[in-house]
C-alpha cells in the first residue's frame, strides 16, 4: 500500500463511520469503502483528474456563493504577522472583558503571583486601595515587572486580529468598516460620503436636509431629561464653589464673551472667539447647582456664540471644548438649544474631514468653512486626530444624523490599521498621507495623550462590545507602556512614564498631562482590564502626587525629569523652563477616579491639599492665574492666564473629588469627555 493509499483508507475510513454512527454496520461499510476504491483505481488517470478538477471547482463556486458577511467573518480569524502577544484561538475572541471584572473565573489570586512576576515592591501602600471591593482580589505584595517582555507583564486575551492588509481591503471596498448606527449606509461608495459630507458643509444650520430646529422638534421625545443636582454638600465642596464663583466674576467684569481672562492684568484674551470660557464652564455650573451663573451663561450661548466668522480654529480643541461644552449643557439640562448650537458647530467643523486620507486637517475654518493642515508643519498631532470621536459619535446619536460618526469611525479604523510600535503611536500623523510621521517621538504626554484616553472611552461610550479594535487596541497600547516607557527611579523607585524620543531612545521626562493615565487606567480595570493597569495605576498615583508635594509652591511643574541612576542628585527634579503651572486638571481627574470607583477618602485629602496650594499661590483678585515657576513660593512668576479648563475641569473634578456621594456622575451611564464634559454611555 502506498501512503497515499493509506491515507486515503484512513480518511475515507473515518467519513464512513461518522456517517453510518454505528458499529455494527462496519463490515457493508468496509465492503462498499473497498470497492469503492477498486473502481477508482481501475479509471484511467486522465477520467480521475477529470473528476478531481470538477471536484475542486464545485467547492470555488460555493466558496463565491456564500454571503459577504461569512467571508468577512473567515477573513477575521486570519493571523496578523507578527501580532505577538496575541495568539489566535478563535473562541477567545469572544470573550468580552468586561464580564470578568477582575481576574478570569478559573484563576485563583495565587495564580496572579506568576502572571505579574516579581520585581520591584510598589511604594503605594496598600491601605489606599482596602476599602474598595473588586480591587481587594489583587494580593497586597503584588508587583509587576519592569522588563522587557510584554507576555510577563500583561495577558491579553487571545485573539484573532484582521491583518493590516485585510483591513485596507474592506475600507477600500466599503468606505467605512465601523457604521453602528446605520449598518447600510456603510456600504454607500465614497463618493456617496463626500457627497453627504458637502451638503452637511454647504448647510450648516439644517440637519437631514431640513432647518435644525424642525429637525429636532420632529425628535421631542427622544431629546434628553434634565438631570438633577443638589449643590454643595460639605465645607470642602463649599470651597470649590467659593472659587469658581471668583473665577467667573473676574471672567465676568473683564473678559465677558471673550475666550480667556487675564486675571493679572484685569483684561481678555482671545483665541477662537467663541467665548470659551463661558462654553466650557457650562456644565459645571449646572453640577454645582449655580443656577443664576447657569442662566445668565445660558442667555449668552443663544443671543450671542456666532459660528460664521472667518477665523481658523483648532478641530480638537474646538471639539473638545465647544462641541463637547455644548452637548454635555444639552444633556444635563435638558435644553435642546445648546443641541441645536452643537449641530450648526459640528456642521461647520466637518471641512476637515475632506482630506485625502480621511485623516482629519488640524485647522478649519468655521465661516468659510474649510480647513487644512497646521500653518507651521504638514502634520495633525496623533491625540488631535484621536479625541473628536465621543463629541462626534454623541452628535450623531442624540440628533439621529450619522455623519459625524461615520467620518470620526472612518478615522479610528485608518489609525488601527496603521503600524504601531508596541501598540505604541508616534505623536504627528499626515492628514493628506493617513500614515505617522517617521521618527516621531511616542508619549503620554503633549501631543499623545488622549489617543490612548479615548480608545478606552469610546469603547465605554459604545456599550463595551465584545472584541472590538478600540479596547484590544487599548489593551496592547499599555502592554507596551508597560514594557517601553514604564521605568522606576533608583532610590525611591517611584514609577513614571518617559519618552521614546525619535520613537526609540528614552527619555526620563513626563508631563503632568500623562498624570491623566493612573485615573484611565483605573476606570479601565473596573471595566475588566488586567491587573497590571490597577498597579500602575496606583504607582503613578503615588508619583504624580509627588510631583506636587516635592515642589515648595506643592503645585506641579509642567514637566517632570527622573533619575536614570545614581548620579542624579534627586529621583524627580525640574528644569527651571518646565516650572510652570498652568491650572491643569490631569492629577485632578486621577483623583477623582481613584475616590469615585474606591470610595477612599485618601484621594481626597491629598486633593484638598492641593486645592489649598492652588488657592495660596495662585489666587488673586480677579480670578486664579497660572504661574510661571512653582519651585520658588517667594518668586512664582505669576503668568497672568486662566484657561477655560481651570473652570471646566480642574475645579469640576475638585468639587466631584470632595462630594459625599461619589456616585454624582454615574460613571456606568456617564463618561468624561477630554475637557471633563460627561457624556451619556449608549448600549452600543
Ligand atoms: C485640556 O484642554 C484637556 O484636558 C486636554 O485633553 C489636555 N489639555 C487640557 C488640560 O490640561
Amino acid at each position: 500500500m502506498t501512503k497515499s493509499d493509506h491515507v486515503a483508507l484512513t480518511l475515507s475510513s473515518a467519513s464512513i463511520a461518522g456517517i453510518t454512527g454505528s458499529a455494527a454496520g462496519s463490515d457493508e461499510a468496509n465492503l462498499s469503502r473497498k470497492s469503492l476504491r477498486r473502481s477508482w483505481n481501475q479509471l484511467p488517470r486522465c477520467q480521475r483528474n477529470l473528476i478531481i478538477m470538477g471536484i475542486t471547482a464545485f467547492c470555488v463556486t460555493l466558496l463565491l456563493f456564500l454571503p459577504g458577511d461569512q467571508l468577512i467573518s473567515m477573513k477575521d480569524v486570519r493571523l496578523k504577522p507578527g501580532a505577538a502577544p496575541f495568539h489566535m484561538r478563535r473562541e477567545d475572541t469572544l470573550q468580552n472583558p468586561h464580564h470578568h471584572p477582575n481576574l478570569p473565573p478559573e484563576k485563583s489570586e495565587h495564580d496572579l503571583a506568576p502572571e505579574i512576576s516579581a520585581a520591584v515592591a510598589s511604594p503605594m501602600t496598600e491601605d489606599r486601595l482596602t476599602k474598595q471591593e473588586p480591587n481587594d482580589k489583587v494580593p497586597a505584595n503584588a508587583v509587576y515587572p519592569d522588563g522587557n517582555s510584554a507576555e510577563n507583564v500583561v495577558k491579553l486575551p487571545e485573539t484573532a486580529v484582521a491583518s493590516n492588509d485585510n483591513i485596507n481591503g474592506v475600507i477600500d471596498i466599503v468606505n467605512n468598516v465601523e457604521q453602528p448606527i446605520d449598518r447600510e449606509a456603510s456600504l454607500d461608495e465614497p463618493t456617496d460620503l463626500q457627497a453627504e459630507l458637502k451638503e452637511a458643509i454647504q448647510h450648516p444650520l439644517n440637519l437631514a436636509g431640513e432647518s435644525i430646529d424642525s429637525h429636532l422638534q420632529k425628535m421631542q421625545n427622544q431629546l434628553a431629561k434634565p438631570q438633577h443636582f443638589h449643590g454643595a454638600t460639605n465645607e470642602r465642596q463649599t470651597a470649590v464653589v467659593a472659587a469658581f464663583k471668583h473665577s467667573w466674576a473676574g471672567y465676568k467684569k473683564y473678559a465677558w464673551g471673550h475666550d480667556n481672562l487675564k486675571p493679572v492684568s484685569q483684561t481678555s484674551h482671545e483665541w477662537f472667539g467663541l467665548g470659551l470660557s463661558i462654553v466650557d464652564s457650562l456644565d459645571t455650573m449646572y453640577i454645582m447647582g449655580l443656577e443664576d451663573e447657569f442662566n445668565e451663561a445660558r442667555d449668552w450661548v443663544r443671543d450671542s456664540l456666532k459660528f460664521h466668522t472667518s477665523r481658523d480654529v483648532n478641530l480638537f480643541e474646538v471639539t473638545i471644548r465647544v462641541l463637547g461644552g455644548l452637548l454635555s449643557a444639552y444633556h444635563l439640562s435638558g435644553d435642546h438649544m445648546f443641541l441645536a448650537k452643537a449641530s450648526e458647530l459640528g456642521n461647520r467643523l466637518l471641512p476637515s474631514f475632506l482630506s485625502p486620507s480621511g485623516i482629519p486637517y488640524s485647522d478649519v475654518n468655521l465661516g468659510e468653512r474649510s480647513a487644512h493642515s497646521p500653518k507651521w508643519s504638514p502634520d495633525s498631532s496623533t491625540s488631535e486626530v484621536t479625541t473628536i470621536q465621543l463629541e462626534f459619535r454623541d452628535l450623531s446619536r442624540s440628533t439621529n444624523v450619522p455623519i459625524y460618526e461615520r467620518v470620526v469611525s472612518i478615522v479610528n479604523e485608518k489609525v488601527h490599521a496603521l503600524d504601531k510600535n508596541h501598540g505604541l503611536v508616534p505623536i504627528f500623523i499626515n492628514a493628506n498621507t493617513g500614515t505617522f510621521r517617521n521618527y516621531a517621538t511616542i508619549s503620554l504626554g503633549a501631543r499623545g495623550d488622549s489617543y490612548y484616553e479615548y480608545l478606552l472611552k469610546q469603547w465605554l461610550q459604545t456599550g463595551r462590545k465584545d472584541n472590538d479594535n478600540l479596547i484590544l487596541d487599548y489593551m496592547q497600547a499599555i502592554d507596551g507602556v508597560l514594557t517601553q516607557l514604564m521605568r522606576r527611579t533608583p532610590r525611591e523607585n517611584w514609577v513614571y512614564i518617559g519618552e521614546l524620543i525619535n520613537g526609540h531612545d528614552f527619555k526620563p521626562k513626563m508631563d503632568h498631562l500623562t498624570c491623566y493615565l493612573p485615573g484611565t487606567l483605573l476606570l479601565g480595570h473596573q471595566n475588566g482590564m488586567p491587573d497590571s493597569h490597577l498597579l500602575l495605576a496606583r504607582d503613578m498615583m503615588d508619583t504624580c502626587y509627588q510631583t506636587y508635594i516635592k515642589q515648595p509652591t506643592q503645585l506641579a511643574a509642567e514637566i517632570s525629569y527622573f533619575a536614570l541612576n545614581d548620579k542624579d542628585e534627586n529621583d524627580i527634579y525640574v528644569k527651571p523652563n518646565d516650572a510652570h503651572n498652568l491650572l491643569r486638571p490631569e492629577f485632578i481627574e486621577s483623583l477623582y477616579y481613584f475616590y469615585a470607583l474606591t470610595g477612599n477618602r485618601t484621594y481626597q485629602d491629598m486633593g484638598w491639599t492641593i486645592f489649598q496650594a492652588f488657592e495660596k499661590h495662585t489666587k488673586v483678585a480677579a480670578g486664579y492665574t497660572s504661574l510661571g515657576n512653582v519651585k520658588n513660593t517667594l518668586n512664582t512668576r505669576m503668568r497672568d492666564l486662566m484657561e477655560s479648563f481651570w473652570m471646566s475641569e480642574t475645579l469640576k473634578y475638585f468639587y466631584l473629588l470632595f462630594s459625599d456621594n461619589r456616585k454624582e456622575i454615574d460613571l456606568e451611564k456617564w463618561v468624561f469627555n477630554s475637557e471633563g464634559h460627561p457624556l451619556p454611555v449608549y448600549q452600543q
